[in-house]
């Protein structure tokens, strides 16, 4: 399995492809990373150095793949934080030389926009292309609670109020929506919920919600399901395998007391998750 995954990247810590790319070897898969950007450390911290690449610079990582004549093995596109629209267009400009090379190849789109805490945390118009055509050519889309209210223009509070919001974006185009820390008016105060959309169905997986603030969970989760729903096409399997993922990362990170979660230290949880989850059709 070849996952082609265009993301930011940070040399210090873990968020954007410095979180998915090892979760996806870990787990057996290729990656060939391309960065949209390279910071020193994530934007959570408020200070950092580095440069955004531009959509050019990506396009010729690309072609240069392109040029090896392997594209036609690249089984998906996995794209997070864009940095600028312009950046945007040349990933989904790759994902349609992708699905030219290779026909069935899966287009993973985390719209990475912001989140109930921080708010919007991306360039101004990134908000409107991941709506308007990130999203649109998507098979697969992993928003947050925030996002999945941004890309649907609701606000939404209750179950049903979510999974029409749900629906709304699979009527933009992607079959398969994860809806990543999810909190409706029935989520106990001690827990967050993930849920898993496909079709008409939806799969709820609820886990404890630990005290930890951390940058990247997002970017890991995305990565973890794309990797078992690639690997299954079963979107509840998917959901279940990557919440317990996750979830231990996250305990362990928290454990420690880490302001960076600990993709490394932690790395058996990816494979061999300490603590299952039921799945719930809802
Ligand atoms: O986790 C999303 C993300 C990705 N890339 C960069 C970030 C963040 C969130 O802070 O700063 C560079």
């Amino acid at each position: 399995m070849n996952v082609l995954s265009i993301q930011s990247h940070v040399a210090y810590g873990h968020v954007g492809n410095a979180a998915a790319v090892f979760p996806l070897q870990r787990l057996g898969i290729e990656v060939w990373p391309v960065h949209t950007v390279q910071f020193s450390n994530h934007t959570g911290y408020g200070e950092w150095t580095g440069r955004v690449f531009d959509g050019q610079a990506v396009e010729e990582v690309v072609q240069g793949i392109a040029d090896r004549g392997v594209l036609g093995s690249c089984d998906a596109v996995l794209s997070g934080y864009l940095g600028s629209a312009d950046i945007g267009h040349a990933v989904v400009g790759t994902v349609a030389r992708v699905r030219a090379a290779s026909p069935g190849a899966v287009y993973a789109c985390d719209p990475v926009i912001g989140d109930v805490g921080r708010g919007v945390f991306v360039r101004p118009g990134i908000a409107e292309f991941m709506r308007d055509v990130a999203v649109p050519a998507a098979d697969v889309v992993t928003p947050n609670h925030f996002e999945l209210d941004l890309l649907s223009g609701r606000t939404t509070r209750t179950l049903p109020e979510v999974e029409e919001a749900v629906a709304a974006v699979q009527a933009l185009g992607p079959g398969v929506v994860l809806t990543t820390s999810l909190i409706t008016d029935d989520t106990p105060d001690d827990a967050v919920d993930l849920l898993a959309s496909e079709g008409g169905r939806h799969f709820r997986v609820r886990t404890p919600r630990l005290g930890l603030s951390v940058n990247g969970a997002g970017d890991a989760i995305a990565a973890l399901f794309l990797a078992h729903w690639l690997d299954t096409r079963s979107a509840d399997v998917a959901l279940g395998r990557a919440a317990a993922s996750v979830f231990g990362l996250l305990q362990r990170t928290e454990n420690a007391g880490s302001r960076e979660i600990l993709l490394v230290a932690a790395q058996d949880e990816f494979v061999s998750p300490t603590r299952t989850f039921t799945v719930e059709e809802v």
